[in-house]
């Protein structure tokens, strides 16, 4: 038997409820006679717990592991975490499969083949079905229930049969594919559906809201779809006598924090340790990212060797440092590109390295946030290169590490961020000649140009952090009037001050 009993949630009821495929808890195993769950942290953490923490809130999630956990064993929290146990097999076929082999692939322009495999989408509806449950017995008469992501787009609907009562939210955090990608789905109308069950279903960019708009017209006819010219609201979709609003809203990072972690001498220490670690005057380009083929690593990598190649740069003044933490390791394709990228950093190293000075860090690992936040302000140059990226944080987390305006992000276009992040150095990463160019070109980027561009994406971020973005959600979900107070926005850009 496969499936472990669900553990049975010993907290009242929840007024706000949110649904993620992942509890905000990691086990650390330190010491492994000890191990201790721990909060994870992380921006969409940090904007739902005030709400959470006001609002008898909970969080349904996985735990992370397929032994069972009980309540018991997890924190003491304010904030009642609810774990929805996986068996091992169910996570092979919901979790690695059906999320990340067919949907997550589907969703990211077929860059490699998904897989369409029944059995898993069998255990993809098994377990959202289970989590749809659990949010169910949760959730207090009229509760507000927000579902995060791919791993869960039957919640709406399964929640929506057994509790009626309540309002559902879900947003997708990565892009929504054009139609004719998304209809090679077998299971594209249960999907489609399942989704529909929401009162608000939002999406990273105007883009996403677009496809499901049309996607919707072309699976229920024309007539179902009706425009709104609200912002952030993009359309209305009439759905079982319903009206489900459909919209973009932009992700960000808690800024503020960031940038208050940045400023902190530890960091600022470590960040000029860093710098000296490797090699003083050396320009340090950085990249961090999981170790995903939608990143385009390998892409970054090939055109730092041809800039190695070509004399534009030398290992003597230019290093650049790779972070690319595990990721789906079990996955296929995810084993196939850690070796080719691995391949691709000792061909690197092994032809224009010398003694001391090797032209690639890679470090195949998880840092802690104090060592990210010091890389970040080590850094001359991010570079933030993805293939496709429903938004990319590490593009708006270094912008907010970067008090001292220094620093120059080279973003990709095919990045959700670079909507916002218009004074980014903007790039194609599939093509190769232009892609060395910009990277070149923010190696050499005039000072005073590079603080105008930091000024400006700091003025963004700062303005656009994470709170308001769940604070935006929300108040068009319909459920705005109960939160914390939001920051005074206009009193923030503290942001552009040199530190
Ligand atoms: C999905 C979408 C969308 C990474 N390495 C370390 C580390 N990280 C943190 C970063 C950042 C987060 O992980 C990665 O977020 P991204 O947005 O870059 O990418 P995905 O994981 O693919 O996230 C994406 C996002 O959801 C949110 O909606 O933007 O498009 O694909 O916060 O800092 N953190 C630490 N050590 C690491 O080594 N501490």
């Amino acid at each position: 038997m496969d499936t472990p009993s669900i553990c049975q949630s010993t907290a009242s009821q929840a007024d706000f409820v949110v649904v993620a495929n992942r509890l905000p808890l990691h086990l650390d195993t330190c010491d492994p006679s000890a191990p201790r769950w721990r909060r994870s942290p992380g921006g969409l953490v940090s904007a739902l717990e005030p709400i959470l923490r006001a609002r008898r809130g909970a969080w349904v999630g996985w735990a992370g592991t397929t032994t069972q956990v009980t309540e018991a064993a997890l924190p003491d929290q304010e904030i009642h975490m609810q774990a929805v146990p996986l068996g091992e097999n169910e996570y092979r076929e919901y979790y690695e499969g059906f999320s990340n082999a067919t949907l997550w692939p589907l969703f990211h322009d077929v860059m490699v083949p998904p897989d369409f495999d029944q059995s898993s989408w069998h255990s993809y509806q098994r377990v959202n079905q289970r989590f749809a449950q659990q949010a169910a017995a949760l959730a207090a008469p009229g509760a507000t229930v927000w579902v995060q992501d791919y791993q869960l787009m039957l919640v709406p609907a399964l929640l929506r049969a057994l509790r009626p009562d309540v309002r559902i939210g879900f947003f997708l955090h990565i892009p929504f594919p054009p139609p004719e990608l998304f209809l090679q789905l077998p299971w594209r109308t249960q999907i489609m559906d399942g989704i529909l069950g929401a009162d608000l279903i939002g999406f990273q960019l105007p883009g996403g809201a677009r496809n499901f708009l049309h996607l919707v017209s072309r699976l229920r006819g024309h007539e179902s779809v009706r425009e709104a010219q609200r912002p952030p609201l993009l359309g209305k979709v009439l759905s079982g006598g319903r009206k489900v609003s459909v919209g973009a809203f932009p992700i960000s990072v808690d800024a503020s924090a960031m940038e208050e972690l940045a400023r902190s001498k530890v960091v600022r220490e470590r960040a000029r340790q860093i710098r000296r670690q490797l090699g003083g005057s050396r320009k340090i380009m950085l990249a961090v990212d999981r170790l995903d083929y939608t990143k385009g690593i390998d892409q970054r990598l090939r055109a730092f060797e041809g800039l190695l190649a070509d004399g534009r740069a030398a290992a003597k003044d230019t290093v650049l440092v790779q972070i690319a933490t595990p990721s789906r390791e079990r996955v296929e394709h995810y084993r196939l590109r850690r070796a080719r990228i691995e391949a691709q950093v000792g061909q690197i190293n092994g032809t224009f390295g010398q003694v001391g000075q090797v032209p690639v860090h890679y470090m195949h690992t998880t840092v802690d946030h104090t060592e990210l936040a010091a890389l970040y302000r080590a850094a001359d140059v991010m570079l933030v290169t993805p293939l496709r990226d429903g938004m990319n944080l590490v593009a708006k987390e270094f912008i907010a590490a970067r008090p001292d305006l220094g620093g120059a992000l080279v973003l990709s276009e095919f990045a959700g961020a670079a909507h916002e992040l218009t004074r980014a150095l903007l790039v194609n990463p599939y093509h190769l000649s232009e892609l060395k160019d910009v990277m070149a070109a923010a190696l050499e980027l005039d000072e005073a140009d590079a603080r105008s561009r930091m000024g400006c994406l700091r003025r963004h971020v700062f303005e656009r952090d994470v709170h308001r973005w769940a604070h935006s959600f929300l108040t068009v979900l319909g459920d705005g009037g109960h939160e914390p107070d939001l920051p005074n926005v206009a009193a923030l850009p503290r942001a552009a001050m040199v530190a």
